[in-house]
């Protein structure tokens, strides 16, 4: 009898953790530009936080560059200029959306081209979550309106 219940309680605690099985981050349609080996490119996604803490992406790395940096795009004096930013911080339960002309994650010295239809691994290394790997796939800008 008591066994039956440590076992119940067990299944219990598997089910619930399955169910919670949403991962604490996600990262969904990871994407890049196309580049030319020693050029540069960017990859863009939607980073999904399901922590009741808000995250902060300190990292990203990946065979495919010599250097990755977290980069902002912002308009100063009617010109896009990137900066360097130390971390892109997901709010408790919320998203963050890393797109053209904002917040990327910038490829630095490219080892390889990319090209059209390539997909790559990247890894995200997150303050709370810890390091989450994405598979990136290389096209085109998206067309106007698909992101806002
Ligand atoms: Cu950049």
């Amino acid at each position: 009898m008591r066994t039956t219940v440590i076992l119940a309680g067990a299944l219990l605690l598997a089910a619930s953790l399955a169910q919670a099985g949403q991962a604490p981050v996600e990262a969904k349609n990871a994407w890049a530009r196309p580049g030319t080996r020693g050029g540069n490119s960017a990859v863009y996604m939607e980073i999904h936080n399901a922590q009741a803490q808000p995250d902060r992406l300190v990292a990203a790395g990946t065979d495919v560059a010599e250097a990755v940096e977290l980069h902002e795009t912002r308009m100063e004096g009617g010109m896009h200029r990137m900066h360097k930013v130390e971390a892109i911080e997901i709010p408790a339960n919320g998203r963050v959306e890393l797109r053209p002309g904002g917040l990327h994650v910038m490829l630095i010295r490219l080892n390889t081209a990319l090209r059209v239809g390539d997909r790559f691994p990247l890894i995200l290394r997150f303050e709370r979550a810890g390091r989450l790997t994405v598979e990136v796939l290389v096209r085109e800008q998206a067309a106007a309106g698909e992101y806002r």
